[in-house]
């Protein structure tokens, strides 16, 4: 039996030298420990023996087999990395000084825009807030001083939601949240809130070559001790400066909005005609660009200032209305439209 043992191992040793393929391997794994393979078969014949000699065999071909199973685990693995290796050195070369064979993607101008905004406000000390879509009627109404039936609420054709939620149909709605989660700092450590807040809107609105139903706004707040009307001209004035880097002339007339007293409209002479009217300011020359004013008490005793002792302005700058003028976009619904031909045209200048 010891010399059957030594023949399977050295004829295992001749038939692993000679394979070259996993395939190959398997079959020799089945001719060796598979049902009818050379080591079973030294099993079958165990039968015929007393006792102690089929426990001192039974070992041996216990432990021939453990050898077995080993080395042809380890050829596979073996036989594996090779073909492996094979496969890598059949690869074409790659030269990674060869120019990219592929159209490169590009911002959208709405973002470019946001950017833009977003790093002018930066340098002068605010804060870049996000906030979610899907906010509650207490965040987008009734905190902003516009309680339930109040006729303030027909400006804006609000989504609502099953659960009673809505589409956030204005920036103001993280106003409040703003103010909550700064005034420790305002009231004890003195430091004014300064935040900027862009995000998407949805209303319920017909489209035309100015309005979306799905557009972008960029909130803004600042809150202090001895805020005016001349801290928010300034700031507006500084970013439209930086924006357009060119005279652009405004307009601030009158505007009602019930979270601000005295509110404004800030509108800018459109840069698509000139000012002569077209379609894409409503013929009339001027765009409504970025209504603003000083926040009215009630909104920042909802947002726990005491507005006695502190002031405020808060504007909502329409941002997909200032890419159309920073990139002479005419019609807005280009911006939404997905079209890569539209859309890959711009590049940031900064
Ligand atoms: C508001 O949404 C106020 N929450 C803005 C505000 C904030 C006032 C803080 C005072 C203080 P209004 O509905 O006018 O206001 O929208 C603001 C700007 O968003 C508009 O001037 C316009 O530029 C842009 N906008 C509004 N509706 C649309 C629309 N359907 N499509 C594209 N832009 C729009």
């Amino acid at each position: 039996m010891d010399e059957k043992i030594t023949g399977l191992k050295a004829q295992l040793e001749a038939d692993l030298a000679k394979i070259e393929t996993a395939a190959d391997l398997e079959n020799i794994r089945v001719a060796y420990l598979g049902k009818k393979g050379s080591i079973t078969d030294l099993m079958k014949g165990m039968k015929d023996l007393s006792n102690d000699e089929r426990k001192a065999l039974g070992q041996k071909v216990n432990e021939l087999k453990t050898e077995v199973s080993d080395t042809i685990t380890a050829k596979m693995e073996e036989l594996k990395r090779k073909e492996l290796e094979a496969e890598i050195n059949a690869m074409p070369e790659f030269d990674v000084a060869l120019p990219v064979n592929m159209d490169r993607g590009s911002y959208h101008p709405i973002t470019l825009v946001q950017r833009q905004c977003e790093s002018i406000f930066r340098t002068m000390g605010f804060t870049i807030e996000d906030y979610s879509e899907i906010v509650t009627d207490y965040e987008c109404f009734e905190a902003l001083n516009i309680p339930k039936h109040h006729p303030a609420r027909d400006m804006q054709d609000t989504y609502y939601l099953e659960n009673g939620q809505l589409l956030k149909s204005h920036t103001s709605a993280a106003q409040n949240a703003i103010y909550k989660k700064y005034k420790d700092a305002l009231i004890n450590e003195g430091k004014p809130i300064k935040a900027i807040f862009p995000g998407r809107c949805f209303r319920n609105e017909a489209t035309d070559a100015c309005h979306e139903n799905t557009f972008f706004q960029m909130e803004g707040v600042m809150v202090d001790k001895d805020i005016s009307i001349s801290n928010l001209i300034f700031f507006m004035k500084t970013m439209l400066s930086e924006v357009f880097r060119k005279d652009i002339k405004v307009r601030l007339r009158p505007g009602f909005f019930p979270f601000v007293e005295p509110g404004f409209e800030l509108d800018i002479s459109c840069l698509i005609c000139g000012g002569d009217g077209c379609p894409s300011c409503k013929h009339s020359g001027w765009l409504e660009l970025c209504p603003c004013g000083m926040i009215h008490p009630e909104v920042l005793k909802a947002g726990g200032i005491d507005p006695e002792e502190y002031t405020g302005f808060a504007f909502g700058l329409g941002l997909t209305r200032l890419a159309m003028m920073k990139y002479g976009v005419k019609d807005i619904r280009d911006l939404n439209s997905g079209s890569l031909k539209v859309l890959s045209q711009f590049t940031d200048d900064e």
